[in-house]
């Protein structure tokens, strides 16, 4: 299945006079509509390889048909993706869900679709068949050395597996903890942990990153070893330059300030980057943007003050990395993916819009109101348009899930897929 240049043209043309339209009137009302759409077509947010088939719950779990059935099928919807929003180049692999069995093959095989690949995920929260020793009591945490090293060469792969594909990080999140009191030493969990990752900390090669994810709760229900933020900056500190700390939005406890949380990575230059999604109660895993669109856009506020987004930047060792990790259970992942891109993107646009000097004046006379209302006016304008008119810049679609649904992709895929299969991954 193939977006193609004739596809992409046939439907700009009927989208083009509502576009010409609201655009002009947004340009009229702001000043920087050109740095905004320069800015938007460079930014780029990565898929992981986890979420193109339909997630579920314990449940269960209700497929949609055409799941991608290999690695390979894996990249080509993520080809897909981003020939419907030009800013999807890049794909994450969670290892041993996904395998490159010929890496040079592989590499060529995304090459061919404009995607690179980002952060490669280890895996110690699951047993795998061929497994010796078990992770139910936790991996680098373990008071078994043996379970501790067998955790570590499982990273050190990962690492070797992500270099054959030109990835410059690993993510390491653990499901380490304990599920009642008592049952773990604190501390030593946190020593044993910390040795680990100083191992497989060495064999980072010199130009790679290691992202430490925490996560507040589950599978762990009582302790979790790298619970917050702030343990992970422990971790990240002691480990040295190459460590960082990774923010998945769903991991915190109830209404966690999540924007001064990467205000203060990003003061330390510790923030080394995102797993973008939503959610109402926990780690809900739910479309970016759907629930909660004020607290994307006031992360987005703080990425844009720090200066973390600027494009020079963002093609240094410096970048943060932006990715997606989201499950769908009722929705068609691709259809979801494109609307969570689209959605970071317009919190990014709104930032931009941000006047960041009134701000900062009204902030020095302590001015709550006016605060607000300089946040809200930028949050409150529709740059939706903006968004459509730098992925036509790259070639790409005005309305992508339009686009998506008249040409029948989904039909397609369960045409040359079929209707039961079933992706690796949750
Ligand atoms: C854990 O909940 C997590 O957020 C980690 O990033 C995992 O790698 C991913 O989800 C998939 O399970
Ligand atoms: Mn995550």
């Amino acid at each position: 299945m193939k977006i193609t240049p004739k596809h992409i043209e046939a439907h700009n043309q009927v989208h083009w006079a509502h576009q010409v339209k609201r655009l002009d009137y947004l340009t009229s009302e702001i000043n920087n509509a050109e740095a905004i759409l320069e800015k938007l077509m460079d930014f780029q947010v990565a898929i992981p390889s986890w979420a193109l088939g339909t997630g579920g719950t314990r449940f269960g779990r209700y497929p949609g048909g055409g799941e991608p059935r290999s690695l390979e099928e894996k990249i080509e919807d993520v080809g897909l993706l981003h020939a419907l929003n030009r800013s999807s180049g890049a794909i994450s692999l969670h290892i041993p869900w996904d395998i490159p069995k010929d890496g040079e093959a592989i590499k060529q095989l995304a090459a061919s679709q404009g995607l690179r690949f980002d952060a490669v995920n280890s895996n110690t929260f699951q047993d795998q068949d061929n497994q010796v020793l078990s992770y139910k009591f936790g991996s680098l945490q373990h008071v078994d050395k043996a379970v501790r090293r067998q955790a570590v060469e499982h990273n050190i792969e990962v690492i070797k597996q992500g270099e054959a594909l030109g990835s410059e990080a690993i993510t390491v999140w653990l499901s380490d903890g304990s599920c009642f009191p008592g049952q773990l030493n604190f501390r030593r969990a946190f020593q044993n942990t910390l040795e680990s990752l100083r191992e497989i900390y060495a064999a980072l090669p010199k130009h790679w990153k290691m992202f430490i994810e925490y996560k507040a709760y589950e599978p762990n229900f009582y302790s979790m070893t790298v619970g917050d933020w702030g343990q992970s900056l422990l971790y990240a500190n002691k480990l040295g330059g190459q460590a960082y700390t990774l923010v998945d939005l769903g991991h915190h406890l109830p209404n966690a300030n999540i924007e001064q949380i990467v205000a203060l990575l990003l003061m330390e230059g510790k923030l080394g980057g995102f797993h973008f999604n939503d959610s109402k109660y926990g780690d809900d895993d739910l479309t970016v943007g759907s629930i909660r669109p004020y607290q994307l856009f006031l992360i987005f506020n703080e990425l844009v003050d720090g200066g973390a987004l600027e494009s020079a930047i963002r093609n240094s060792q410096s970048a943060i990395s932006l990715m997606i990790d989201a499950s769908h259970n009722v929705k068609d992942p691709l259809e979801d993916l494109v609307q969570s891109v689209e959605a970071i993107q317009v919190a990014y646009a709104q930032a931009l819009l941000v006047d960041r000097k009134a701000l900062e004046s009204a902030q020095l006379e302590n001015d709550a109101v006016r605060c607000q209302e300089i946040l809200q006016s930028a949050f409150r304008t529709d740059v939706r348009s903006l968004v459509a008119e730098a992925r036509l810049r790259l070639g790409g679609p005005l309305e992508p899930l339009g686009l998506f649904r008249e040409v029948g992709v989904r039909k397609e895929l369960i045409k040359e897929r079929g209707l039961k299969t079933l992706a690796t991954g949750f």
